[in-house]
């Protein structure tokens, strides 16, 4: 089907791409400018965040991109599986925790876990993702003037050839955007019905869970089970090691990783941490997860897993044809230019490993476009803010205090509520989205801590679990990593809208006039 310049609406792109993902439409999506030939200055094998960035400042720097997508529609897992729908759980989660615990108290009602469905927010979400995805497809077309096909599988040829919708394209370079895809570990009954992972549960789900085991210790795994347990639906989480250890050490600071995982179980949560699950089983559908740990063998009855363990790349479009180096876990390697070890042959997004995030895939892709197009441009991904949800949202940038002390020897913290306060002692740090914890249930507004060099008085690592500082996070974090730095002294200097979710400024300005700064 040629859609070039036939100016699709939204409702008309909708349409299109609720029913190509029903399989009532078969044929390649096609906008491309057909008069140009078949030859390209990159192509770009995935239509995610990689790919549509990278294709968008190609197209900016003056080439001429070809984005090549498999799903009916442009951006990939982000909108379809992964992030979009995690942020719409994430949001359920944080209301419902508020829900259940006021319970009976101000204009709450009494909980009612039947009223708090999953399947119904799957459904929701379900229902409605081609909204997203119509303005993914527009933007690219009207706004951005990207040429791609989408609704077609592509194969890499070799490094300059892919074939998709039964045609040959040409490029001077190529960029692998293709993505991952949930690492399954071979547990005996993994393929039951009802187990799970993050995208057949969008896809698959039918059924209203009231029994949950979740397999695994990172970021999906603890996202989504205080998803779950939000809705009242117990939850168990089952991790070989420590939880959220993959964040840390060195990442994720130690005490706010005690806060987080403390206020799970607290929820209710079951955690099982260094603990092995040994068989999935059940007649027909799962029914129990077998598993064997500190407290010797249990049988945990189940009738929904969650598969949360880890990630593997998807190479199949373009490995072994193009023969790129790719790591022990089969991601591939690139430079900090996203160079791979095949010439003219770049890759970008979830395929580089972890970590596994949108603006990574976004700067990655960008990155290669640059350099395609002669300018030099570098990534490092080594050092980026993070975040994660529970029924908080949970965010840093920096170093931990552990890895700070390591790395510097003098460090002060300003920590919120202080260390020698226990979180119920007060009801800070309370703003928006926690003053009514504040007045209610202290101990559940959040924590935040700020970890500064004594010596050059840099601040070197923030953390914070609450509500609403990711948008101030990502702005600290590029003062912080600007060749200067960001010193405790400009901090204060800021104007803080009060109250405002991190309290960083506040803080920093009732030290920095102290000329050998402590700790607070
Ligand atoms: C975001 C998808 S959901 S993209 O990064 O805009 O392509």
């Amino acid at each position: 089907m040629d859609v070039y310049r036939a100016g699709l609406s939204m409702a008309q792109w909708r349409r299109l791409i609720d029913d190509a993902c029903r399989g009532q439409v078969t044929e390649p999506i096609r906008h491309i400018d057909e008069a140009r030939g078949p030859r390209f200055d990159a192509i770009f094998v995935g239509g995610g965040s990689a790919g549509r960035f990278g294709a968008a400042v190609l197209r900016s720097l003056g080439g001429r991109p070809l984005v090549l997508e498999r799903w009916p529609f442009l951006g990939g897992s982000c909108p379809h599986q992964a992030c979009v729908p995690h942020h719409l759980f994430s949001e359920a989660a944080r209301e419902l925790d508020q829900a259940q615990a006021l319970a009976g108290r101000l204009w709450y009602g009494k909980f009612d876990p039947k009223a708090a469905s999953i399947l119904e927010l799957v459904d929701l979400f379900r229902s409605k993702r081609s909204g997203p995805h119509a303005h993914m497809n527009w933007q690219s077309a009207e706004q951005l003037g990207i040429e791609y096909i989408v609704n077609a599988e592509a194969t890499v040829i070799d490094a300059s050839t892919v074939r998709a919708a039964g045609r040959m394209f040409t490029a001077r370079a190529l960029v692998l955007c293709t993505g991952s895809r949930t690492a399954r570990p071979g547990i005996p009954g993994e393929d039951l019905p009802g187990v799970f992972d993050y995208a057949s549960f969008i896809e698959d789900l039918n059924y209203e869970p009231s029994k949950i085991v979740v397999i695994g210790g990172s970021k999906v795994a603890v996202e989504y089970a205080s998803f779950y347990q939000a809705t009242g639906t117990p939850t168990t989480v089952v991790s070989r090691g420590a939880l959220l250890a993959a964040g840390g050490p060195g990442r994720m600071d130690d005490d706010m990783r005690h806060f987080v995982v403390d206020g799970m179980r607290a929820r209710g949560v079951e955690l099982l941490e260094q603990t092995i699950v040994t068989r999935i089983s059940g007649d027909g559908h799962v029914a129990a997860v077998e598993v064997t740990g500190p407290g010797g063998a249990r049988r945990i009855e189940a009738d929904f897993v969650l598969m949360a363990t880890g990630e593997q790349p998807n190479v199949a479009a373009f490995f072994p044809a193009v023969p790129v180096a790719r790591d022990a876990d089969g991601f591939v390697t690139v430079d900090d230019r996203m160079r791979t070890s095949v010439p003219g042959v770049y890759a970008a997004g979830d395929l580089l490993g972890p970590p596994l995030e949108m603006f990574k895939s976004r700067r990655s892709g960008t990155t290669a476009a640059r350099n395609i197009m002669g300018v030099d441009s570098e990534f490092s991904y080594a050092d980026i803010p993070d975040f994660l949800h529970t029924t908080y949202e949970v965010t840093w940038a920096g170093l931990s205090e552990r890895a700070a002390r390591e790395k510097f020897g003098d460090i002060v913290t300003i920590q919120v509520p202080p260390p020698d306060l226990a979180p119920g002692d007060t009801p800070l740090p309370m703003a928006e989205g926690s003053m009514l914890y504040g007045f209610t249930m202290p101990e559940r507004t959040g924590f935040q801590k700020c970890v500064i060099d004594a010596r050059s008085r840099r601040v070197v690592g923030i953390h914070h679990a609450g509500y609403g500082a990711k948008d101030a996070f990502q702005y600290l974090h590029h003062l912080m990593t600007r060749p200067g730095g960001l010193t405790i002294d400009e901090l204060g200097d800021m104007n803080e809208l009060y109250v405002s979710p991190d309290y960083f400024i506040g803080y920093a300005r009732l030290r920095s006039s102290q000329a050998e700064l402590t700790s607070m």
